[in-house]
């Protein structure tokens, strides 16, 4: 149709967001009753840290209350989060791990 509206037309060029998908950090915490090498193997075994990684990691969860283990996808990290819960329950340890929003 014929545009004799009067108006002056801007085009607007809108850049394509590209959303990238949100990233969650896992956090294991600290608890009196875990036992030290429990939580390395944890480390180690399901979040793929070699040995010194794992302790260190440890250590600073011992210290400090809770530290982040990995940041990952929804999925992925729900999946690290049963992992270690299940793990740990299994061999009636308290160990806690969770997952928040980046
Ligand atoms: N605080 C525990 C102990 O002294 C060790 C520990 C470290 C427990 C890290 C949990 O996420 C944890 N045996």
């Amino acid at each position: 149709p014929k545009d004799d509206d009067g108006d002056v037309g801007v085009a607007v060029q809108t850049r394509a967001k590209t959303k990238r998908p949100p990233l969650y950090k896992v956090l294991l915490l600290n608890d009196d009753y875990t036992p030290m090498e429990f939580v390395v193997h944890i480390l180690e075994r399901f979040f793929g840290l070699n040995h010194a990684q794992a302790f260190e990691i440890m250590l600073t969860v011992h210290k400090k209350g809770l530290a982040v283990v990995g940041v990952f996808s929804h999925e992925i990290a729900e999946t690290k989060v049963t992992q270690v819960m299940d793990f740990a329950r299994r061999h009636q340890h308290p160990l806690q791990c969770t997952m928040e929003k980046e």
